[in-house]
């Protein structure tokens, strides 16, 4: 066992030293203490910032979240109003997070097949400039790794190879038993997702069928362990679009060593950012603040020419 998951396991208590494996949890078991989050402990200058980046940034580790995806018109968790925790009324969950959560699905899937019904990957929603960005990191040899939380799919729409990127929480890219796990047909989960009906498996206990995706409760896939290797080695961070609530993932962001350079874009402050001598901080719109950053590295035309190449291809195919 590496040291950063001696550590993993050290915070995040019984379930990991137990289990041996990273179990997708809520919260962080101890947090850091608010007055470490500040503001003024960031660099805001987007050309310095850039500058850095043209400089140090030859490894990058690129995190992301939910926010990444809302300009592409998948809400969030957390957003007030938009996000999916505020729009919950309709699937009547006994707490919000129960959509998300195994021993609930295994007892009532209806919540969580119409969320799927209205978010499965590659049928409404389409990549974004965020999305674009980091292929163009790929493209310009500078990413490492992508370590996604989210499920969408939309970062390889993109065209970013599979072996750059790491679904923490599982994708919709293949189906299971939510007891026996026996693997199910991907086309006949989908068809029967769409016409709002609710899988089950033909084993014993009749069991719903569920995406692979990592719900609360649940361990991350293995690949997720390649993240003590590639922050050992990074020399640039961007954590973009999360809260910077749900752990094991969240801890990706501690796991680079002090002397990196860290950059969050997102529309608040979130985790220990701001806690840390070379933390970087683009606050607002994400997509604005992509295209800032792209302006000030030279990027903007190449950002841009990824975005039309997909659009024009994707008109082509309609
Ligand atoms: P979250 O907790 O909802 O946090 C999202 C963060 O992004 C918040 O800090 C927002 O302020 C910020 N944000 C949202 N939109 C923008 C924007 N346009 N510009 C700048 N910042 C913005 O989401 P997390 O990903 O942190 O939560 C973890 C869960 C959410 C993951 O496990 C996912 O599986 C799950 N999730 C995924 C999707 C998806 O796949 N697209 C959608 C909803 C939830």
């Amino acid at each position: 066992m590496g040291p950063l998951l001696g550590l993993a396991k050290a915070f995040c208590g019984p379930a990991l030293a137990r289990s041996g494996t990273l179990t997708r949890l809520q919260t962080w078991v101890r947090p850091l203490p608010t007055r470490l989050y500040h503001l003024d402990g960031c660099n805001q200058d987007v050309l310095a910032i850039a500058q850095c980046l043209s400089k140090e940034g030859s490894n990058v580790v690129v995190m992301t979240g939910a926010g990444v995806s809302t300009p592409s018109g998948i809400p969030d968790f957390r957003t007030p109003g938009s996000g999916i925790y505020d729009n919950l009324k309709q699937y009547r969950l006994p707490y919000p997070e129960a959509i998300f959560d195994i021993s609930y699905f295994r007892q009532s899937p209806d919540a969580f097949n119409t969320w799927a019904k209205e978010f499965f990957p590659g049928l409404r929603y389409h990549p974004n400039l965020a999305h674009f960005f980091i292929k163009l990191l790929h493209d310009k040899g500078k990413l490492v790794r992508l370590y996604t939380q989210n499920i969408d799919g939309l970062e390889v729409l993109t065209g970013l190879p599979h072996e750059q990127v790491v679904h923490a929480h599982g994708s919709f890219n293949s189906a299971s038993c939510a007891a026996c796990g026996q693997d199910a047909d991907l086309d006949e989960y989908k068809q029967s997702i769409l016409l709002n009906q609710n899988p089950r498996c033909a084993c014993s206990e009749k069991a719903p069928i569920k995406p692979d995706i990592v719900f609360f409760g649940e361990n991350l896939p293995d690949r997720f362990q390649m993240f003590q290797e590639d922050t050992a080695f990074s020399d640039f961070l961007i954590c973009m679009g999360t809260s910077l609530e749900v752990y094991p993932f969240a801890g990706i962001a501690d796991a680079v060593p002090r002397k990196v350079p860290r950059l969050l874009i997102n529309r608040t402050l979130v985790g220990s950012f701001g806690s840390r001598e070379e933390d970087c901080l683009l606050l607002g719109d994400l997509v604005e603040q992509v295209i800032q950053l792209c302006r000030a590295l030279g990027w903007e035309q190449d950002l841009f020419d990824l975005k039309n190449a997909y659009d024009k291809e994707k008109q082509a195919g309609q």
